[in-house]
């Protein structure tokens, strides 16, 4: 299973890749085989549960876990109910084409005018282990690497604030191949670390961090799929059936 992802990563491409959604609908771009989306590829309104807001002026960074206190916390998240661990069981899976994708969504609140509404989305790594509440700062011991943006060369995603205007509106998807994935257990702890703002200041466009908090989600829909899904079982072979049978071996 180890092979398997370094061979995902090893593949991926080979420039730099600037995925633009300023442009607004239908705007989208695959970066290391993840897709970052205007739009969700999938209709429908749900309940958006957020996981893990993170705000700081000019640059920004965090990841989603549970923590007693604000102190507590690693980077720049913000402390509460809103920022908290995450089980790879409780993310909705979308399927496109016959891949399946969990589905992140991102909400970003800028200032407006003035340039200020841009924002640069510059890092996402996605990290899962069997061990919740963990708050490093040395990111890369989170667990096993599961995507990196920046696997390869720097990329990095332009965003417009003002084209969503207001929390709880989605500026952004993000769509990782359930594959990404594969070996882990389904109770596993799936760790977010996103930065922002690190594009500084692009032809007049702002892209450097303001004003309110980010917001990494998930979007629960009636008819939303979830680990075991009978279709994806295969690509978890034997440590998610042991991990059904015994969910709390990892509690
Ligand atoms: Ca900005
Ligand atoms: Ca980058
Ligand atoms: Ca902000």
């Amino acid at each position: 299973m180890l092979a398997a992802t370094a061979l995902c990563l090893s593949t991926a491409n080979a420039s730099a890749a600037v995925v633009d959604l300023t442009p607004g609908s239908g705007s989208t771009g695959t970066i290391n085989g993840a897709t970052y989306s205007f739009n969700k590829l999938r209709g429908g309104t749900g309940n958006i549960q957020s996981f893990v807001r993170i705000q700081a002026t000019g640059t920004e960074q965090g990841y989603n876990t549970t923590v007693s206190s604000n102190s507590a916390l690693p980077f720049n998240e913000t402390y509460g109910s809103f920022t908290h661990n995450l089980q790879l069981n409780e993310i909705p899976i979308i399927e496109v084409s016959g891949v399946d994708y969990f589905e992140f969504l991102l909400d970003v609140n800028e200032s407006s005018g003035g340039g200020n509404e841009f924002i640069s989305l510059d890092l996402v790594q996605i990290y899962t282990s069997p061990t919740p509440g963990q708050n490093t700062t040395n990111v890369a011991t989170l667990g096993t690497l599961r995507y990196d943006m920046d696997a390869g060369p720097n990329s990095h995603v332009r965003l417009d604030y003002s084209l969503n205007s207001g929390s709880g509106t989605t500026d952004m998807c993000l769509y990782l191949p359930i594959s990404f994935f594969a070996g882990a257990a389904i109770t596993d702890y799936v760790y977010l670390y996103s930065q922002f703002g690190g594009q500084g200041t692009i032809s007049g466009q702002k892209y450097g961090t303001s004003d309110g908090f980010e917001e990494w989600a998930l979007e629960v829909m009636d008819d939303s799929v979830f680990l075991p899904e009978p279709a994806t079982l295969a690509l978890f072979a034997l440590a998610p059936l042991f991990a059904i049978r015994s969910p709390r071996r990892h509690a």
